[in-house]
């Protein structure tokens, strides 16, 4: 395939840092990579990704993540020998006593491995940091931070390309730097409106990654348990309020536990109301499986509609502007009471 390389490549990268990680990298023979606790697409396939390349360079590579990542991720190539520190701390231990090279993906501070994050720190060898998140503070050789980046995903594909190794990439590897340039920007529709960033996306269509396939395996995972959830708030739970353009809807353990509730079913739920033309403030009100009494609240708003505010004043929680939450301590039907006069106090702008 034909791209024009200086348009993809030189905007961004120093040379002397690529000269300096292709330095490293060729002294080194056991390179450990890793990224946040908790990781996504773009944490998984990053260091999946790279490692990948790594392994066809002939390198020895240990991917190490804090903690367990979903399993709608675990198809990539190599996702089956990450090891989870959480759960394997002492091989993951044993790879890093023996590393000669740490790479940190997807990663602005330590602290975001959790105990991970001092183990790396301890070891004394050369690090390399490749991230797209504000104000980096990990200690490291070489640092490629670029918050303008879609994903680290992209940055991994740009670092592979500078060090003049495109040809190396596979299309395993290819599926896995796709698989974080499609969910760091919701598949496509936030922080992509780059030409470069569809040429790089071509690149790895190029060298055979399916991204219809991926967006299947990815955002086509759920369990049959959340739609039955779902049909049931929106045809019994969810009151509209229509003079305020706002919505509120409950859940109840019971509710939950005939549909054979699996962790995760109810993600997002919050959002639907708001696709509704016109809509200004959904609410969902959802009772803790275990704690009783407990009820998560969850809130959404648009423009200038403080939901973080809300969840302040009225839900003993906070958020940003448009998405926020908070937790109560009383019954289903006393939180929906709530819900009603944190709408009713904001009528003014949700009219
Ligand atoms: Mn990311």
């Amino acid at each position: 395939m034909k791209t024009n390389e200086k348009y993809i490549i030189d905007e961004m990268f120093d040379k002397a840092d690529v000269d300096a990680a292709r330095l490293l990298l060729d002294e080194s023979q056991h390179i450990v990579i890793s990224a946040h606790q908790m990781p996504d697409g773009d944490a998984i396939g990053s260091c999946l990704g790279l490692a990948a390349y790594l392994r066809d360079k002939g390198k020895e590579v240990t991917v190490i993540m804090p903690n367990s990542f979903p399993s709608f991720l675990n198809w990539m190539e190599g996702a089956e020998d990450v090891l989870l520190y959480d759960r394997q701390r002492q091989v993951a231990e044993e790879a890093i006593a023996q590393s000669d090279l740490i790479f940190y993906l997807d990663l602005n501070a330590p602290y975001r491995m959790l105990e991970l994050g001092s183990v790396l720190d301890n070891r004394q060898v050369h690090k390399i940091v490749i991230d797209h998140h504000l104000n980096p503070e990990i200690a490291c050789d070489v640092l490629f931070s670029y918050p303008q980046a879609s994903s680290t995903c992209e940055l991994v594909l740009r670092f592979i390309h500078a060090l003049g190794d495109y040809d190396l990439v596979s299309k395993e590897g290819a599926e896995c730097l796709c698989t974080g340039m499609m969910t760091d920007t919701g598949a496509f529709q936030y922080n992509s409106n780059s030409p470069e960033f569809f040429i790089l996306l071509a690149m790895l269509m190029g060298k055979g990654a399916d991204k219809d396939m991926i967006y299947r395996r990815v955002y086509h995972s759920y369990n049959k348990s959340r739609y039955l959830l779902l049909g049931h708030i929106l045809n019994n739970n969810i009151e509209y309020i229509d003079e305020l353009h706002a919505s509120i809807f409950t859940l109840s353990r019971e509710e939950m536990r005939n549909a054979g509730y699996i962790k995760g079913d109810v993600e997002g739920f919050v959002n639907i109301p708001l696709e509704i033309q016109g809509m200004k403030l959904s609410i969902s009100l959802r009772e803790d499986l275990d704690k009783s009494p407990l009820v998560h609240v969850s809130i959404r708003s648009v423009d200038d509609i403080p939901a973080n505010e809300m969840a302040s004043r009225f839900f003993n929680g906070g958020g940003h502007l448009n998405a926020a939450g908070g937790r109560l301590e009383c019954t289903l039907e006393e939180a929906c009471q709530i819900a009603h006069k944190a709408c009713q106090a904001y009528a003014d702008i949700l009219k």
